[in-house]
Protein backbone atom coordinates (compact mmCIF):
# COMPACT_ATOMS: atom_id res chain seq x y z
CA UNK A 1 0.00 0.00 0.00
CA UNK A 2 2.31 2.47 0.65
CA UNK A 3 4.28 1.49 -2.62
CA UNK A 4 1.28 3.29 -4.01
CA UNK A 5 1.93 6.47 -2.29
CA UNK A 6 5.24 7.01 -3.43
CA UNK A 7 6.02 8.29 -6.94
CA UNK A 8 6.79 6.31 -10.14
CA UNK A 9 10.19 6.38 -10.63
CA UNK A 10 10.71 5.56 -6.95
CA UNK A 11 8.39 2.49 -6.85
CA UNK A 12 10.08 1.36 -9.98
CA UNK A 13 13.51 1.19 -7.80
CA UNK A 14 11.47 -0.68 -4.49
CA UNK A 15 10.33 -2.74 -7.50
CA UNK A 16 14.00 -3.64 -8.88
CA UNK A 17 15.68 -3.44 -5.76
CA UNK A 18 13.68 -6.14 -3.98
CA UNK A 19 13.49 -8.36 -7.26
CA UNK A 20 17.71 -8.01 -7.19
CA UNK A 21 17.17 -9.28 -3.20
CA UNK A 22 15.91 -12.78 -4.96
CA UNK A 23 17.91 -12.90 -7.94
CA UNK A 24 19.66 -16.24 -7.01
CA UNK A 25 23.43 -15.29 -7.53
CA UNK A 26 25.83 -18.23 -7.73
CA UNK A 27 29.20 -18.40 -6.76
CA UNK A 28 31.69 -19.56 -9.23
CA UNK A 29 35.10 -20.84 -8.46
CA UNK A 30 38.19 -20.23 -10.76
CA UNK A 31 41.73 -21.19 -10.41
CA UNK A 32 43.05 -18.80 -13.01
CA UNK A 33 44.45 -15.25 -14.00
CA UNK A 34 41.49 -12.79 -15.15
CA UNK A 35 43.06 -12.47 -18.58
CA UNK A 36 43.27 -16.82 -19.14
CA UNK A 37 41.06 -18.25 -21.74
CA UNK A 38 39.18 -20.58 -19.21
CA UNK A 39 38.40 -16.84 -17.17
CA UNK A 40 37.06 -15.14 -19.83
CA UNK A 41 35.04 -17.96 -20.47
CA UNK A 42 33.40 -18.31 -17.69
CA UNK A 43 32.90 -14.47 -17.26
CA UNK A 44 31.08 -14.79 -20.53
CA UNK A 45 28.83 -17.26 -19.29
CA UNK A 46 27.74 -14.87 -16.32
CA UNK A 47 26.79 -12.59 -18.67
CA UNK A 48 24.65 -14.91 -20.81
CA UNK A 49 23.03 -16.04 -18.14
CA UNK A 50 22.29 -12.67 -16.33
CA UNK A 51 20.64 -11.50 -19.85
CA UNK A 52 19.05 -14.45 -20.60
CA UNK A 53 17.37 -15.08 -17.19
CA UNK A 54 16.93 -11.04 -16.72
CA UNK A 55 18.59 -10.84 -13.62
CA UNK A 56 16.84 -14.17 -12.08
CA UNK A 57 19.96 -15.84 -12.19
CA UNK A 58 23.50 -13.98 -11.71
CA UNK A 59 26.82 -15.86 -11.91
CA UNK A 60 29.84 -14.41 -10.68
CA UNK A 61 33.20 -16.10 -11.05
CA UNK A 62 35.95 -15.74 -8.62
CA UNK A 63 39.43 -15.34 -10.68
CA UNK A 64 42.68 -16.61 -9.30
CA UNK A 65 42.36 -19.36 -6.75
CA UNK A 66 40.22 -16.52 -4.23
CA UNK A 67 38.21 -18.94 -2.74
CA UNK A 68 40.64 -21.40 -2.36
CA UNK A 69 42.73 -23.90 -3.88
CA UNK A 70 40.88 -26.36 -6.24
CA UNK A 71 41.29 -29.11 -3.70
CA UNK A 72 39.35 -27.28 -1.36
CA UNK A 73 37.45 -25.96 -3.96
CA UNK A 74 36.12 -29.31 -5.29
CA UNK A 75 35.46 -29.96 -1.76
CA UNK A 76 33.18 -27.12 -1.28
CA UNK A 77 31.45 -27.47 -4.26
CA UNK A 78 30.17 -31.04 -2.83
CA UNK A 79 29.00 -29.48 0.37
CA UNK A 80 27.32 -26.36 -1.27
CA UNK A 81 29.35 -23.75 -0.79
CA UNK A 82 30.44 -23.18 -3.77
CA UNK A 83 27.67 -23.08 -7.05
CA UNK A 84 29.83 -23.80 -9.99
CA UNK A 85 33.69 -23.93 -11.31
CA UNK A 86 35.87 -24.88 -13.99
CA UNK A 87 37.82 -27.97 -12.38
CA UNK A 88 40.75 -30.11 -14.72
CA UNK A 89 39.74 -33.53 -14.11
CA UNK A 90 43.20 -34.92 -12.33
CA UNK A 91 42.08 -33.32 -9.34
CA UNK A 92 38.76 -35.45 -9.41
CA UNK A 93 40.54 -38.47 -10.41
CA UNK A 94 40.55 -40.37 -6.85
CA UNK A 95 36.86 -38.94 -6.05
CA UNK A 96 35.32 -39.38 -9.28
CA UNK A 97 37.41 -42.34 -10.60
CA UNK A 98 35.62 -42.52 -14.03
CA UNK A 99 37.84 -39.43 -14.42
CA UNK A 100 41.00 -41.33 -14.56
CA UNK A 101 40.17 -42.90 -18.04
CA UNK A 102 40.52 -39.02 -19.46
CA UNK A 103 43.70 -38.30 -17.44
CA UNK A 104 45.70 -41.29 -18.34
CA UNK A 105 48.95 -40.75 -20.61
CA UNK A 106 48.47 -40.47 -24.31
CA UNK A 107 44.32 -41.70 -23.81
CA UNK A 108 43.73 -39.06 -26.29
CA UNK A 109 45.27 -38.74 -30.22
CA UNK A 110 44.90 -35.22 -30.02
CA UNK A 111 42.95 -32.26 -28.93
CA UNK A 112 40.93 -32.72 -31.66
CA UNK A 113 40.16 -36.41 -30.68
CA UNK A 114 39.74 -35.14 -27.02
CA UNK A 115 36.85 -32.52 -27.67
CA UNK A 116 34.70 -35.19 -30.32
CA UNK A 117 35.09 -37.83 -27.24
CA UNK A 118 33.97 -35.13 -24.45
CA UNK A 119 31.07 -34.06 -26.05
CA UNK A 120 29.42 -37.60 -26.60
CA UNK A 121 28.84 -40.30 -24.72
CA UNK A 122 31.92 -40.39 -22.86
CA UNK A 123 31.14 -36.75 -21.51
CA UNK A 124 27.49 -38.05 -19.98
CA UNK A 125 28.84 -41.12 -18.69
CA UNK A 126 31.61 -38.92 -16.35
CA UNK A 127 28.56 -36.81 -15.83
CA UNK A 128 26.29 -39.44 -14.44
CA UNK A 129 29.54 -40.28 -12.06
CA UNK A 130 29.99 -36.71 -10.89
CA UNK A 131 26.27 -36.88 -9.78
CA UNK A 132 27.26 -39.24 -7.13
CA UNK A 133 29.51 -36.16 -5.69
CA UNK A 134 26.50 -33.53 -6.11
CA UNK A 135 27.88 -32.29 -9.40
CA UNK A 136 26.35 -31.36 -12.48
CA UNK A 137 28.88 -31.36 -15.60
CA UNK A 138 27.41 -28.84 -18.45
CA UNK A 139 30.31 -28.52 -20.89
CA UNK A 140 33.81 -29.62 -21.34
CA UNK A 141 36.39 -26.84 -21.65
CA UNK A 142 40.30 -26.97 -23.02
CA UNK A 143 43.35 -27.44 -21.20
CA UNK A 144 45.27 -28.68 -24.03
CA UNK A 145 48.47 -31.26 -23.62
CA UNK A 146 50.74 -30.88 -20.36
CA UNK A 147 54.29 -31.74 -20.65
CA UNK A 148 57.26 -31.91 -18.22
CA UNK A 149 59.58 -29.13 -17.09
CA UNK A 150 62.05 -28.66 -14.83
CA UNK A 151 65.21 -26.07 -13.97
CA UNK A 152 67.57 -28.81 -14.98
CA UNK A 153 68.51 -29.98 -18.23
CA UNK A 154 65.61 -32.31 -20.22
CA UNK A 155 66.89 -33.70 -23.44
CA UNK A 156 65.31 -36.97 -23.16
CA UNK A 157 62.85 -38.90 -20.72
CA UNK A 158 66.09 -40.53 -18.77
CA UNK A 159 66.93 -37.00 -17.40
CA UNK A 160 63.46 -37.16 -15.46
CA UNK A 161 65.18 -39.79 -13.02
CA UNK A 162 65.41 -39.22 -9.82
CA UNK A 163 64.08 -35.15 -10.12
CA UNK A 164 61.26 -34.43 -8.04
CA UNK A 165 58.38 -33.27 -9.94
CA UNK A 166 55.26 -31.67 -8.47
CA UNK A 167 51.97 -33.40 -9.67
CA UNK A 168 48.37 -32.77 -8.92
CA UNK A 169 47.01 -34.10 -6.10
CA UNK A 170 45.93 -37.77 -7.64
CA UNK A 171 47.17 -41.41 -7.28
CA UNK A 172 47.43 -42.28 -11.35
CA UNK A 173 49.78 -38.54 -12.02
CA UNK A 174 51.65 -40.32 -8.64
CA UNK A 175 51.91 -43.60 -10.49
CA UNK A 176 52.96 -41.77 -14.12
CA UNK A 177 55.86 -40.06 -12.76
CA UNK A 178 57.25 -43.06 -10.51
CA UNK A 179 57.21 -45.19 -13.63
CA UNK A 180 59.52 -42.51 -14.60
CA UNK A 181 61.77 -42.91 -12.57
CA UNK A 182 60.82 -39.51 -10.86
CA UNK A 183 59.26 -38.61 -6.82
CA UNK A 184 56.23 -37.20 -7.43
CA UNK A 185 54.88 -34.23 -4.93
CA UNK A 186 51.23 -33.05 -4.90
CA UNK A 187 51.35 -29.46 -4.41
CA UNK A 188 48.53 -26.93 -4.81
CA UNK A 189 48.89 -24.93 -8.29
CA UNK A 190 49.38 -22.17 -6.30
CA UNK A 191 52.24 -23.32 -4.59
CA UNK A 192 54.14 -24.23 -7.60
CA UNK A 193 56.27 -21.43 -8.12
CA UNK A 194 58.07 -21.17 -4.79
CA UNK A 195 58.16 -24.52 -4.26
CA UNK A 196 60.15 -24.58 -7.87
CA UNK A 197 62.11 -21.41 -6.98
CA UNK A 198 63.14 -22.87 -3.41
CA UNK A 199 64.00 -26.12 -4.82
CA UNK A 200 61.54 -27.86 -2.77
CA UNK A 201 61.07 -29.89 -6.41
CA UNK A 202 62.88 -29.42 -9.38
CA UNK A 203 59.91 -29.14 -11.60
CA UNK A 204 56.40 -29.37 -12.69
CA UNK A 205 54.22 -30.82 -15.69
CA UNK A 206 51.88 -28.44 -17.35
CA UNK A 207 50.50 -27.02 -20.87
CA UNK A 208 52.05 -24.02 -22.42
CA UNK A 209 49.51 -21.19 -21.13
CA UNK A 210 49.57 -22.52 -17.56
CA UNK A 211 53.23 -22.88 -17.88
CA UNK A 212 53.74 -18.67 -19.14
CA UNK A 213 51.20 -17.39 -17.08
CA UNK A 214 52.73 -18.72 -14.02
CA UNK A 215 56.05 -17.76 -14.35
CA UNK A 216 57.10 -21.35 -13.77
CA UNK A 217 58.92 -21.06 -17.11
CA UNK A 218 60.67 -18.41 -15.65
CA UNK A 219 62.05 -20.74 -13.10
CA UNK A 220 62.29 -24.29 -14.85
CA UNK A 221 63.68 -23.10 -18.31
CA UNK A 222 63.50 -26.34 -19.91
CA UNK A 223 60.63 -28.12 -21.14
CA UNK A 224 60.22 -31.55 -22.86
CA UNK A 225 57.75 -31.81 -24.76
CA UNK A 226 56.38 -34.99 -24.23
CA UNK A 227 52.48 -34.17 -24.54
CA UNK A 228 51.69 -36.46 -22.16
CA UNK A 229 48.20 -36.21 -21.29
CA UNK A 230 45.34 -34.34 -22.87
CA UNK A 231 43.10 -33.42 -20.40
CA UNK A 232 39.77 -31.87 -20.09
CA UNK A 233 38.54 -29.56 -18.02
CA UNK A 234 34.34 -29.13 -16.82
CA UNK A 235 32.36 -26.63 -16.41
CA UNK A 236 30.27 -27.93 -13.31
CA UNK A 237 27.21 -26.35 -11.16
CA UNK A 238 26.58 -27.85 -8.02
CA UNK A 239 23.39 -30.41 -8.18
CA UNK A 240 21.84 -28.78 -4.95
CA UNK A 241 22.01 -24.92 -6.70
CA UNK A 242 20.79 -26.87 -10.43
CA UNK A 243 18.06 -28.64 -8.80
CA UNK A 244 16.52 -25.21 -7.36
CA UNK A 245 16.29 -23.41 -11.00
CA UNK A 246 13.28 -24.12 -12.92
CA UNK A 247 13.18 -25.90 -16.07
CA UNK A 248 13.48 -22.85 -18.20
CA UNK A 249 16.77 -21.27 -16.23
CA UNK A 250 18.15 -24.85 -16.02
CA UNK A 251 17.72 -24.68 -20.06
CA UNK A 252 19.43 -21.11 -20.09
CA UNK A 253 21.98 -21.79 -18.03
CA UNK A 254 23.54 -25.26 -19.76
CA UNK A 255 23.21 -23.17 -22.85
CA UNK A 256 25.54 -20.71 -21.44
CA UNK A 257 28.17 -23.33 -20.84
CA UNK A 258 27.96 -24.82 -23.67
CA UNK A 259 28.54 -21.67 -25.73
CA UNK A 260 31.37 -20.41 -23.14
CA UNK A 261 32.76 -23.73 -23.77
CA UNK A 262 33.12 -23.04 -27.70
CA UNK A 263 34.64 -19.67 -27.22
CA UNK A 264 36.34 -21.00 -24.56
CA UNK A 265 38.01 -23.55 -26.87
CA UNK A 266 38.81 -20.94 -29.36
CA UNK A 267 40.48 -18.25 -26.66
CA UNK A 268 42.57 -21.82 -26.05
CA UNK A 269 44.48 -22.05 -29.42
CA UNK A 270 45.06 -18.47 -29.39
CA UNK A 271 46.26 -18.36 -25.74
CA UNK A 272 48.58 -21.40 -26.87
CA UNK A 273 50.30 -19.89 -29.62
CA UNK A 274 51.03 -16.74 -27.63
CA UNK A 275 52.16 -18.36 -24.58
CA UNK A 276 54.65 -20.61 -26.64
CA UNK A 277 55.95 -17.78 -28.30
CA UNK A 278 56.50 -15.93 -24.72
CA UNK A 279 58.69 -18.52 -23.63
CA UNK A 280 60.10 -19.14 -26.49
CA UNK A 281 61.53 -15.94 -26.83
CA UNK A 282 62.29 -15.79 -23.16
CA UNK A 283 65.24 -18.38 -24.83
CA UNK A 284 64.12 -20.96 -22.71
CA UNK A 285 64.93 -24.58 -23.84
CA UNK A 286 62.27 -26.78 -26.09
CA UNK A 287 62.74 -30.22 -26.59
CA UNK A 288 60.41 -32.43 -28.90
CA UNK A 289 60.01 -36.12 -27.75
CA UNK A 290 59.42 -37.33 -30.98
CA UNK A 291 59.35 -40.94 -30.18
CA UNK A 292 57.10 -41.34 -27.71
CA UNK A 293 57.36 -45.63 -27.53
CA UNK A 294 59.65 -45.50 -24.29
CA UNK A 295 57.05 -43.15 -22.43
CA UNK A 296 54.42 -45.43 -23.35
CA UNK A 297 55.86 -48.67 -22.69
CA UNK A 298 56.77 -47.24 -18.92
CA UNK A 299 53.02 -46.66 -18.61
CA UNK A 300 52.18 -50.46 -18.54
CA UNK A 301 52.34 -50.75 -14.31
CA UNK A 302 50.16 -47.68 -14.12
CA UNK A 303 47.14 -48.20 -16.98
CA UNK A 304 48.15 -52.01 -14.86
CA UNK A 305 47.08 -50.30 -12.04
CA UNK A 306 44.29 -47.77 -12.92
CA UNK A 307 42.80 -49.30 -15.76
CA UNK A 308 41.91 -52.97 -15.20
CA UNK A 309 38.52 -51.84 -13.26
CA UNK A 310 35.54 -51.67 -14.95
CA UNK A 311 34.02 -48.41 -14.82
CA UNK A 312 37.64 -47.07 -16.09
CA UNK A 313 38.37 -49.67 -19.01
CA UNK A 314 34.98 -49.55 -20.23
CA UNK A 315 35.06 -45.18 -20.67
CA UNK A 316 39.14 -46.41 -22.29
CA UNK A 317 37.79 -48.38 -24.69
CA UNK A 318 34.71 -45.89 -25.80
CA UNK A 319 37.59 -43.40 -26.03
CA UNK A 320 39.69 -45.84 -28.14
CA UNK A 321 36.80 -46.10 -30.18
CA UNK A 322 35.77 -42.96 -31.06
CA UNK A 323 37.94 -41.87 -34.62
C1 LIG B 1 46.18 -26.10 -15.19
C2 LIG B 1 44.71 -26.37 -14.99
C3 LIG B 1 44.33 -26.09 -13.56
C4 LIG B 1 45.17 -26.92 -12.64
C5 LIG B 1 46.62 -26.69 -12.93
C6 LIG B 1 47.53 -27.56 -12.06
O1 LIG B 1 43.95 -25.55 -15.86
O2 LIG B 1 42.96 -26.38 -13.34
O3 LIG B 1 44.93 -26.57 -11.32
O4 LIG B 1 46.92 -26.92 -14.30
O5 LIG B 1 48.54 -28.06 -12.56
O6 LIG B 1 46.56 -26.42 -16.50
O7 LIG B 1 47.22 -27.73 -10.88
Amino acid sequence: MKLMKLGTAAGAILVALASLASAAELRGWNTHVPDYPVSVAMDKFGELVAQRTEGRVKPKTYHSAQLGEQDDAIEQMQFGGLDFAVFNLVPLNNLVPATQATTLPYAFKSIDHMHRVMDGNVGEVIGKHMEDVNMVALAWYDSGARSFYANKPLKSLADLKGLKIRVQNSDVNVAMVEALGGNATPIPFGEVFTSIQSGVVDGAENNWPSYESTGHFEVARHYLLDQHTIVPEVFAINKTTWDKLSGDDQKIVRQAAIESATLQRKLWAEREAKSEKIVRDAGNTIVELEDKSDFIAAMKPVYDKFATNAVVSDILKQIQAVK
